[in-house]
């Protein structure tokens, strides 16, 4: 099957929940994520979604389950029966040890770190997210990626970092113990876990990509 192939078989099998290719992080040989089967991949597939791309089919298939970690549980649900079919080594991001997903992603596309930890990406902003990935042991064609940076983007770092009420924001480093204490407040409690990440909201890039506002309360609360 040739490169185009496979990821069109990827995109039949995971579109409809969603789950969209998001990119091919390319390596050289011994030097890419070691493959099930042995050896190393040369190519590895992300997938995740794009905005709220994964909401519609995630909510149906939660109503129907009532045990933890629903968004893992649905992604891993969805991605290995097609990674068996193609013979493919799954990685989800969450499982640990944690594979370095966040580096895969800028090999594969201009993302910028933001001080959100979060890869800003030149279309979508903050407003995307990985679900899984799939290695290979051989060499994919397929142009997925984006790699020009918008230059709109200038000042972006700025808006997020002044945007957070908690001050858990800064260009050095996100604080993750200052974010959550202000979400346990009866403050935090009434703004940022209804409303959201005000930090991520406030980047000017991608706003179109917002998630829908019961994804947001999901994320704040797997968080918090
Ligand atoms: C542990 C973890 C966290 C911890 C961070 C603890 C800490 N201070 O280190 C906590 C629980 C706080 C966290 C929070 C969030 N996270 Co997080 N997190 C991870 C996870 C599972 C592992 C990170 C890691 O250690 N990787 C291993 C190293 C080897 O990989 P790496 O690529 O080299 O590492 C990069 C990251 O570690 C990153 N980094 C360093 N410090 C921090 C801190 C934060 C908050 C984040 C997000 C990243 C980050 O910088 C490294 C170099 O690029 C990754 C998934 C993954 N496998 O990478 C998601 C991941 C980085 N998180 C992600 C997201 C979206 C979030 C949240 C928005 C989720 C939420 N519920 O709201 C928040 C962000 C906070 C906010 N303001 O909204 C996404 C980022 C997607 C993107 N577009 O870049 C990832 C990739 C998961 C996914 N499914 O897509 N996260």
């Amino acid at each position: 099957m040739t490169g185009r192939g496979i990821l069109d078989q990827i995109s039949a099998g995971l579109e409809p929940a969603g789950i969209l290719l998001r990119g091919i992080a390319r390596f050289g040989e011994g030097e890419g994520p070691a493959l099930d089967g042995g050896g190393t991949a040369l190519s590895v597939v992300l997938l995740g979604n794009i905005g709220g791309s994964v909401w519609p089919a995630f909510s149906r298939w939660r109503r129907r389950y009532g045990g933890p970690d629903p968004l893992d549980t649905w992604s891993k649900a969805m991605i290995q029966p097609v990674a068996r079919k193609l013979a493919a080594t799954a990685w989800f991001p969450s499982d640990p040890p944690y594979q370095p997903f966040q580096q895969w992603a800028m090999r594969a596309e201009a993302l910028a770190p933001s001080p959100l930890g979060i890869l800003l990406h030149p279309r979508y902003g903050l407003w995307h997210g990985y679900r899984g990935a799939l290695g290979f042991p051989f060499e994919l064609d397929g142009c997925l990626s984006l790699r020009d940076r918008d230059p709109s983007a200038d000042g972006w770092e700025d808006a997020c970092t002044a945007a957070c009420p908690a001050g858990a924001v800064a260009k050095e480093r996100f604080d993750v113990a200052a974010c959550r204490a202000y979400l346990r407040s009866d403050a935090g409690q009434e703004t940022c876990m209804v409303e959201g990440c005000r930090a991520r909201d406030a980047c000017p890039v991608g706003a179109q990509f917002r998630y829908p506002p019961e994804q947001v309360r999901f994320h704040m609360q797997a968080l918090f």
